[in-house]
């Protein structure tokens, strides 16, 4: 067997992580946080060919959401991750990857962005969209849902009626978890009663509910007509989500309680969920995120394309993911670009006919817009 050897390898020169802040269109309610801007973790990780590959960590909420925030996440990648990629062979992605989990447990957000730069870089030195790298898209366009989170139910209508209207989104989810049980049903009911058949209506609870607010909240959201009911109970409490899944017969997504294929597994084993929302941060990476993907496959559990509510960088590198997947049943939420007011790429994504357009360029097929990227970087001048 040949192996590389130093002078043959493509060296990992630097690796810079970088705070945005980019304002979103409107204030955006869950559960545990409310959203007026996003914090995006951009990463640029230059080669020694003179490539550059880029990637993104992002979470919501700072640290109410996930275990790792934006500014953990810098420190963690400028301290501890980019030190021991330097000099590495940027063209050996899982090697690099192997690497890293060596040096830091967890970190999942932060190792994820690294393994799309690595990635974009990869694509970008073989000329190959990063689908392509990953064996190929079977699909060059995803579906793609609108959250409803104004906290106001007109103006969640108004917002639903205008993107049908504009072929935007014809999937809203709403977030609940905030208010009671009776209050969150009466905000969901007059949704969907107000746009009928005309779209498809989910929740995501966020984990706000105790099984017993759950069971009675999902037994009138059934009858409301709502599609899907994501994470309503703590996603340490697996049983809880059993039980909910085994009694209801709409189906139970879980999202908190699903990271990596060894959840997956958990959960497949005590029939947990019905459908796994996908994240490539909380999975560690596309790879990891593939990983949980093909447990969910084996099960016979429906996926569910999810998002951080990242920026176009993140967005497009879960896309690429998405799109490799042999079934994707419940479709995507890949709407993060859509919340923020504006961006830090060169072009933004495209989205239309209720569709987030891949895009066919090399690696993510993204590029930086510099001026931007220097206007809304935290640590600007
Ligand atoms: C989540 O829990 O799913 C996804 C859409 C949205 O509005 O928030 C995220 C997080
Ligand atoms: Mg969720």
């Amino acid at each position: 067997m040949k192996v590389a050897t130093q002078q043959s390898i493509t060296a990992i020169e630097s690796i810079e992580a970088i705070l945005v802040d980019l304002p979103t269109i409107r204030p955006h309610q869950l559960a545990m946080a409310t959203m007026q801007r996003q914090t995006l973790v951009i990463v640029r990780l230059r080669c020694a060919d003179g490539i550059e590959g880029l990637g993104e960590a992002t979470t919501i909420g700072g640290l109410s959401y996930g275990d790792e925030s934006p500014e953990g996440i810098k420190l963690t990648i400028d301290s501890y991750l980019a030190p021991a990629l330097l000099g590495q062979d940027a063209a050996n992605v899982h090697g690099a990857m192997a690497r890293l989990g060596k040096v830091a447990r967890g970190n999942r957000f932060a190792k994820s962005a690294l393994e799309t730069a690595l990635l974009d870089a990869q694509g970008k030195r073989l000329g190959v969209p990063l689908a392509t790298l990953l064996g190929g898209a079977v699909r060059d366009t995803l579906p793609v849902l609108w959250t409803l989170a104004s906290g106001d139910t007109a103006r969640d209508i108004d917002e639903a009626e205008r993107l049908l209207a504009e072929r935007r989104h014809d999937t809203f989810k709403l977030k609940i978890g905030r208010r009671s049980v009776r209050e969150d049903v009466a905000h969901v009911s007059a949704i969907k009663r107000a746009l009928g058949e005309r779209a498809r209506v989910t929740v995501d609870v966020n984990q706000a509910w105790n099984e017993a607010d759950a069971a009675t909240g999902i037994a009138m959201l059934e009858t409301a007509g709502i599609d899907l009911i994501e994470q309503p109970t703590p996603r340490e409490q697996r049983a809880a989500l059993a039980r909910l899944a085994a009694r209801f017969v709409v189906p139970i997504m879980a999202d908190e309680a699903v990271c990596g294929p060894e959840d997956a597994m958990e959960l497949a084993r005590i029939g947990g969920a019905d459908v796994f929302a996908l994240k490539i941060a909380k999975s560690g990476g596309i790879f990891g995120m593939l990983r949980t993907a093909a447990v969910g496959d084996a099960a016979g559990i429906a996926l569910y394309g999810g998002t951080m509510l990242e920026g176009s960088i993140g967005t497009i590198a879960a896309a690429h993911g998405f799109a490799t997947l042999p079934q994707l049943a419940w479709g995507t939420e890949l709407f993060g670009p859509l919340l923020l007011k504006d961006d830090i790429v060169a072009e933004r994504p495209v989205y239309r006919d209720f569709a987030l357009h891949l895009p066919q360029g090399p690696g993510l097929g993204m590029a930086l817009d510099e001026d931007k990227l220097a206007h809304y970087r935290r640590d600007r001048a």
